[in-house]
């Protein structure tokens, strides 16, 4: 098995189920019933033993809670990352009003969230399938999504994807791909051997951002600036203020749309 292979599984298992479409019952209006919410993933890998899931650990970077592969799954020997695009009506909708979330940003965060759990369920099915043995750090009992209160986690979804050479950091914080930084990220931890195919196509850890401010002007928390890049706190109080209203979801990413690093690392970036 290799990276091409959980692609198509991913895939396979977008086109054959319903659960990448919002259904009638969870729709926030007729409208949105039908949605689809994520583009195929892309995927990304990276070996257990890269000296770089060590250095999570560091104080600044994420901090000693982070826990290393062998510590989700002790014969580890491959950490596989993918990033779930969102559509265009997701990420178009979400620019219409740069407050309130959209409906269907919503969605994609609300019931996109438990697309991604059945899909990573279904790729570690299929991984245990060939006898291999696979773990979801996001769905261990062992996972903290905020740990000691700090807002990080045990388990940091974009720094696992970074090592696995999906893309990098940015001045909002988001993780910018080669299909942008509005779409979510998921990963899974197996024993099964894949080299990865490539090396890590950049050298610096927030390389694919070009600094532009296009994020600081969006954020209707003003909880981004170009010294301190985003601060936390005033973006988490936002998304509880959001919470408020729209429970039992909740969302904004105003930082991840109508900006050039959407749905694409930004062209001064690429043209450089
Ligand atoms: C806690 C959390 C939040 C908190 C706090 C945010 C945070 N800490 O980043 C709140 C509630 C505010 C939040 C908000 C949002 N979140 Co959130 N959140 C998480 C969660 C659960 C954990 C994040 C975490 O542990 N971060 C760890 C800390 C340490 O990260 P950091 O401070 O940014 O790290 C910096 C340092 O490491 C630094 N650094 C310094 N030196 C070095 C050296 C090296 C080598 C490296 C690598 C880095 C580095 O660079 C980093 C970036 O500046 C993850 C899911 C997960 N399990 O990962 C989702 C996650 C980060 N959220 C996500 C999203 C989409 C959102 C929202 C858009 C909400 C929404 N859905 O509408 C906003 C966007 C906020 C933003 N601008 O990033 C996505 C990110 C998608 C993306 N493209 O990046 C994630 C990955 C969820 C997912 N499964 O996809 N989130
Ligand atoms: S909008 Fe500009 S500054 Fe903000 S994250 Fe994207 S590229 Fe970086
Ligand atoms: S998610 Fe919203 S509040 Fe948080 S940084 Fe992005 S635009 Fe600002």
């Amino acid at each position: 098995m290799n990276l091409k292979d959980y692609s198509e599984m991913a895939l396979e298992f977008m086109e054959n189920g319903q659960e990448n479409l919002v259904s009638a019952s969870d729709a926030l209006r007729d409208e949105v019933s039908g949605l689809k919410m994520y583009e195929a993933p892309i995927f990304g890998a990276a070996s257990a033993g890269d000296s770089l899931f060590k250095r999570l650990k560091e104080e600044g970077i994420v901090g000693s809670h982070h826990r290393l592969p062998e510590e989700w799954l002790q014969e580890a020997q491959t950490v596989i990352s993918f990033f779930a695009p969102f559509t265009l009506p997701v990420r178009k909708s979400n620019s219409r009003n740069m407050i309130w979330p959209s409906d269907e940003w919503l969605h994609a965060r609300i019931e996109g969230q438990k697309f991604l759990n059945l899909l990573l369920q279904y790729l570690k099915a299929e991984t245990e399938k060939f006898g291999y043995l696979c773990v979801i750090p996001s769905q261990s009992q062992l996972f903290k999504s905020d740990d000691q209160k700090k807002h990080t986690s045990n388990w940091s979804e974009r720094h696992v994807a970074h090592i696995c050479g999906l893309g990098t950091f940015s001045l909002s914080k988001g993780l910018i791909t080669e299909k942008g930084v509005a779409g979510r990220f998921g990963s899974l931890v197996t024993n099964l051997k894949i080299k990865p195919e490539k090396e890590r196509p950049y050298s610096q850890y927030d390389e694919y951002c070009t600094y532009c401010g296009a994020c600081i002007d969006n954020c209707p928390a003003k909880a981004i600036n170009l010294r301190e890049g985003k601060k936390h706190e005033p973006c988490c109080d936002y998304i509880n203020f959001i919470r408020k209203k729209e429970a039992p979801r909740y969302g904004c990413g105003k930082c991840q749309v109508s900006v050039p690093c959407e749905d694409q690392i930004p062209a001064d970036v690429r043209n450089r």
